[in-house]
């Protein structure tokens, strides 16, 4: 089943919501960039997401180099942010 897009308002909201997070350029995701002390705790980080996403069937786009963590939120069954990625961002907020 299709999964629905948000609406440009309610992206616009949620990014209100969700300082550091970004638009990607094409409009059809959201990106936050996030640095720790050292790789041990980056991982760490990533596993708190890895096991979310599995929960969620949701799982993000993302890049580590080191103490570094890129993450980038899109649905692909929707073709662009959906309120999953919306649940997903928050949640990545609330593993701080
Ligand atoms: N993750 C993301 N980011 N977008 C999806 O559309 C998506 C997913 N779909 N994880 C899920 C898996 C889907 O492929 C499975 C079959 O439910």
């Amino acid at each position: 089943m299709p999964i629905a897009r948000l609406t440009d308002a309610e992206v616009s909201a949620l990014l209100e919501d969700l300082p550091g997070w970004t638009l990607r350029e094409d409009g059809l995701a959201i990106e936050c960039g996030f640095e720790f002390d050292d790789f041990s705790q980056a991982f760490s980080f990533m596993t708190r997401i890895a096991l979310y996403a599995e929960k969620a069937d949701h799982h993000p786009e993302w890049f580590n180099v080191y103490n570094r963590v890129g993450i980038t939120l899109t649905t692909h069954d929707a073709g662009g942010i959906s309120q999953r990625d919306a649940d997903m961002a928050h949640a990545i907020e609330a593993m701080l």
